[in-house]
């Protein structure tokens, strides 16, 4: 039988709904010693909560957080409220003896990640971030042809996240759902945002930076804000791009925008190395382009590989359907769960912990202060 683990969600939006979706699914698929209960879900309107709570199957609801982080029946904290937020609940959290799944970006800046990760590791308590997109099985792998010294010396990493959802010049900043667009809750744009994604993804697959040189965009100039009503400054990046160098020697490109037409969410990186070459893109999740240089002359090509065999071949899918059905976004939020339980199990960190997601930050605060200061910046 197994052990419940008390989860306590904190916001009800989009990610609030992909991390209950990841609570729900794990134990169908996969064995674990320990059951996430959806014990109690909590927001400022109960309304709102109450009908997500009913949506979920959360057994109760609370409308102040620190009341949830004081329920002796809470075993972990879920933190899917905005960015600004992270800090004083995490801290509470952590003193509170309660183990935190907090939504990426860690945090506003390094400063408060920081503390954050000195709260956790002072209180001993399990925590992890959900960069979810390390747990697409086409991405782990990535990590595992890498590991295997598939691809030999690295020369360039290249990302990209593009979006198109705030062109108009109408729409809001501020507010329930357009927190994003608010530099006082988001602590900045794509930066914080998008490219964080890529950031986590690229440290993990081709390890740190060492220096960012970068350009940031704000196009539409001015917003209504929705919580004061008056046009007000907007003071987040609309875009970003910026080079670097990695510590392995080898060079980076990321860019990213919400100002891409006709693109939604294209997450897409490459690797080219000495021997071999990948690349994904998030509108193709299941497949992992790869080319081998080793391959025999003529047949020589980039092949598309549906990461979706069984055998301990392809990551997670022994866990899913039969070889060649393949799984969705959702699903690397159910295998983030599955690796957070089984981190409990083995008493090991599950990554990326705080200190981990805190290279992320420290990256993104080098990018924007690069952007700024219109100088290459160490990380
Ligand atoms: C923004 O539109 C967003 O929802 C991000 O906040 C998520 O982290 C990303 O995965 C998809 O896009």
């Amino acid at each position: 039988m197994a052990t419940p683990l008390n989860i306590g969600m904190i916001g009800y939006g989009f990610m609030g709904r992909a991390h209950s979706n990841g609570y729900r699914k794990v134990n169908n698929f996969f064995e674990t010693k320990y059951r996430p209960v959806l014990k109690a879900a909590c927001a400022r309107s109960a309304d709102k909560i109450k009908g997500f709570a009913d949506t979920w199957g959360y057994e109760s609801i609370e409308t102040d957080w620190r009341k949830l982080i004081e329920r002796k029946d809470i075993d972990a904290i879920d933190v899917c409220v905005p960015n600004n937020l992270h800090k004083e609940i995490c801290l509470a959290a952590a003193a509170a003896g309660k183990m935190i799944l907090c939504e990426k970006p860690l945090s506003m800046n390094t400063e408060e990640g920081e503390i954050m990760c000195q709260a956790v590791e002072k209180a001993g308590v399990a925590n992890t971030v959900w960069y979810n997109y390390r747990r697409v099985p086409a991405v782990t792998m990535a990590k595992k042809l890498i590991e295997e010294g598939r691809l030999g010396r690295i020369f360039h990493y290249r990302a990209n996240f593009l979006q198109d959802w705030t062109i108009s010049t109408d729409l809001p900043q501020g507010g329930t759902a357009l927190w994003r667009l608010d530099v006082d809750a988001a602590g900045s744009g794509v930066t914080g945002d998008l490219l964080a994604h890529c950031i986590d993804t690229a440290i993990w697959l081709n390890g740190g930076l060492k220096d960012v040189s970068a350009m940031t965009e704000t196009f539409i100039k001015e917003r209504k804000h929705q919580l004061t009503g008056k046009v007000e400054k907007v003071g987040i990046d609309d875009a970003c791009a910026f080079l670097c160098h990695f510590n392995n020697g080898s060079l980076g490109l990321f860019e990213s925008t919400r100002y891409a037409r006709g693109h939604k969410a294209l997450y897409t990186f490459e690797i080219n190395g000495e021997k071999a070459s990948i690349k994904w893109d998030l509108h193709d999740l299941h497949r992992l382009e790869y080319f081998d240089h080793k391959d025999e002359g003529k047949l020589r090509a980039w092949r598309s590989i549906h990461v979706t065999d069984h055998g301990g071949e392809h990551p997670y899918m022994d866990h899913w359907w039969v070889p060649g059905l393949q799984i969705g976004y959702e699903h690397s939020f159910v295998h983030h769960v599955a690796d957070f339980l089984k981190s409990l199990e083995t008493n090991t960190p599950c990554e990326p912990t705080f200190r981990t997601a805190l290279e992320t930050q420290k990256v993104c605060d080098a990018v924007l202060a690069s952007a700024k200061d219109g100088k290459w910046t160490k990380v």
